[in-house]
């Protein structure tokens, strides 16, 4: 381990000497692990990162005033969509989908680096229960949905397959989604299967240019953005793993939205018939405020601008038709091929410029108290996962429904938006349809017909395992002509009635 004297030569040429002010206070286990940790931060990027997050709060805030003239929706020959196209189409695309999962080309990413603020939870979102009847977490759900599609796509042409899940992580989330996936036994995935790799962490630092201490013996550090992808790929060998496996295609996710379909056969069929590099699902935005990027062109390329980096002016423009203009909301589903990332890794990631986050950021002060601030003190510079689209030789963009497919996680319950609560509706809503168009029908306590609930709560509860269906498909056998009393559970041992 390296002494003090050297970390502190070495702080010195970042310019964060002042990280070490407590160090001589320190009981020798504490020193050590501050020791360490400040030995693993470069001395040339620690400077550079630290200059660069002051400079960047120097500038003024919210969006380059020259946007509203750069930007453009994107043109229509690259967008794609769900509802705008007839059944045969969808069908093509569908085939295309499980054709190249079914010979192993498909993998799907999960992005859950990220530490789920908003939500107000200290464990990784994808252990969070929305409070479905099945008590299912999302990683659970997710873990089914990759089982069946494996199944459907094995089905049609006669083969076991495999969709490898990567999961990228952090310091914050890998060890307890470890763990969690251990205790689940990967719900009955192989673990061969599912490869966890994490990201890497830079310093919060002050408005001028400072790292912050967040203890007297740790820096402040937090995860590089859901952009940090391309770094991690590289440092973990993903790529190569990949390559092993025969993987050609990837579908990358966000880890809150409970309507995900993974590795959708339609999404990649889309894209691959396409002959696409990169692309993006999007859905309409329903209002002009909504938390989701906008997926346009800047200057002719193809971007997202982030919701935290457009104007409420330009998010509010209309098109003739009376829509948003700028109403292509990304939903954090991206679809790359192995050969983009690839080149993202080793030629583009270094262009990539950070974004800059204004966050609160407990820290110890002169004196050595722990303050938590009241207002902002502090700079997250984070990547993000779309910022490569620019350089994606044919980027398409896939429109797909709402209700179908985009229904996030981000806040806790009193929020009355992307909530526990309207997660939990959204997925129960989506089952009650599907059985409702396989012919199933539903009564009251009585024999009634169930009562309409207001608040977009489905009248009735009936929820559906991902492994019995994950796109509404093949529901009739079990539910057509059949009467049922709310709520119930279908899963592979048929449908069972719940208590009330
Ligand atoms: C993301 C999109 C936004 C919109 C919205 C839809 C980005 C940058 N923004 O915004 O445009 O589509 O989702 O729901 O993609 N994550 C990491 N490491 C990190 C930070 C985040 O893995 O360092 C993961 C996080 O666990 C989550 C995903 O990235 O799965 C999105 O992160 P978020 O929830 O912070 O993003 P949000 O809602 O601001």
């Amino acid at each position: 381990m390296a002494s003090e004297q050297d970390v502190r030569a070495r702080l010195q040429r970042a310019g964060q000497e002042h990280l070490l002010r407590f160090c001589a206070e320190l009981a020798p286990g504490p020193r050590a692990a501050l020791l360490a940790q400040l030995e693993s931060l470069e001395p040339e990027a620690l400077r550079e990162h630290c200059q660069r997050a002051a400079a960047a709060c120097a500038q003024p805030p919210g969006p380059p005033p020259d946007l509203a003239a750069r930007l453009r929706p994107l043109p229509p020959e690259r967008v794609g969509s769900v509802s705008r196209s007839d059944a045969e189409r969808r069908r093509l695309w569908e085939e295309e989908g499980f054709r190249q999962i079914a010979l192993n080309k498909v993998a799907v990413l999960l992005l859950a680096g990220g530490q789920g603020t908003r939500l107000g939870v200290t464990y990784p979102k994808g252990m969070y229960r929305v409070g479905l009847p099945s008590q299912k977490t999302l990683y659970q759900l997710q873990a089914e949905r990759i089982r069946r599609v494996e199944q459907l796509a094995g089905e049609r042409h006669g083969i076991r397959c495999t969709v490898p899940w990567y999961i990228m992580t952090s310091e914050f989330t890998l060890g307890p989604t470890a763990e969690f996936f251990k205790e689940h036994g990967f719900f009955h995935l192989d673990p061969d299967n599912v490869v966890l790799f994490e990201q890497r962490m830079l310093p919060a630092v002050t408005f001028d240019g400072k790292a912050i201490l967040e203890r007297k013996d740790k820096v402040a550090m937090a995860p590089d953005g859901n952009g940090g992808l391309y770094c991690a790929l590289a440092d973990h060998q993903i790529l190569e793993d990949m390559e092993r496996r025969g993987v050609e295609f990837v579908h990358v996710y966000c880890v809150d939205n409970i309507l995900v379909r993974l590795a959708d056969p339609v999404f990649i069929g889309f894209c691959v018939l396409q002959g696409a590099d990169c692309g993006a699902k999007v859905v309409e935005k329903a209002y002009p405020e909504e938390p989701v990027g906008v997926v346009c062109q800047v200057d002719g390329v193809p971007q997202v601008v982030e919701y935290s980096e457009i104007s409420p002016e330009i998010a509010s423009l209309r098109a003739p038709d009376g829509g948003l203009l700028y109403g292509a909301g990304n939903i954090c589903n991206h679809f790359f091929t192995w050969s983009f990332l690839r080149a993202v890794t080793r030629e583009f990631e270094p262009l990539l410029k950070p974004h800059v986050a204004v966050k609160k950021v407990p820290y110890v002060d002169e004196e050595g108290n722990l303050v938590k601030p009241l207002t902002p003190n502090g700079i997250k510079m984070e990547k993000f996962v779309f910022d490569v689209f620019q350089f994606a030789e044919n980027f398409v963009a896939f429109q797909v429904l709402r209700e179908e497919e985009f229904s996030p996680l981000k806040n806790a319950d009193p929020a009355g938006r992307d909530s526990p609560t309207t997660a939990r509706h959204a997925l129960l809503a989506q089952h009650l349809r599907w059985a409702l168009k396989a012919g199933a029908r539903f009564v009251g306590a009585h024999g009634t017909r169930p009562p309409e609930l207001p608040s977009g709560e489905p009248p009735v509860v009936c929820e559906i395992s991902p492994l019995v269906s994950c796109f509404g498909e093949g529901l009739e056998e079990y539910l057509r002509g059949r009467e049922f009393q709310s709520p119930i559970i279908l899963d592979k041992n048929g449908v069972r009635a719940l208590d009330p």
